[in-house]
């Protein structure tokens, strides 16, 4: 994986665009200020992204009250994610900055539902 984030403007960015439904997605969760869908590029069956509705680049860019509720719908994920995809385990990544492993410039909690020795190899900047 390239060292690249895409960095197109608010309104602009693939997420802003899937939110505005001017792409397509699986999307499985709304509120009011976070939105959930399913990975393009499954790692494991049942893998989602959390994302803020409003663009934000990244953590640094959240609201106090974005922050708390993309951990809440994170939590909330996790729970659907065990019961549709019954899984061992599961692991929340979350990338910032090209050096940091990120892709898509707009914030985003990756849920990834785990199964022993699925030898899935979650390093950042993933490869
Ligand atoms: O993760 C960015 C993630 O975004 C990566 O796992 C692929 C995913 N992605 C990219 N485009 C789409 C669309 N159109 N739908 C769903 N998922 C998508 P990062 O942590 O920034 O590397």
């Amino acid at each position: 994986m390239p060292n690249f984030v895409d960095t197109s403007p608010p309104g602009q960015c693939i997420f802003c665009r899937l939110v505005a439904r001017e792409i397509p997605a699986a999307i499985v969760h709304e509120d009011e200020l976070t939105i959930t869908f399913m990975d393009i590029g499954q790692v494991n069956p049942g893998h989602m992204l959390v994302a803020t509705r409003r663009h934000a680049a990244n953590l640094f860019e959240l609201t106090e009250e974005e922050a708390g509720a993309v951990m809440r719908t994170s939590r909330r994920m996790a729970l659907a994610a065990q019961a549709a995809f019954p899984s061992a385990g599961l692991t929340l990544l979350q990338a910032n900055g090209a050096a940091g492993g990120q892709t898509v410039g707009h914030f985003h909690i990756h849920v990834v539902p785990r199964h022993e020795g699925d030898g899935i190899e979650l390093t950042w900047p993933r490869k």
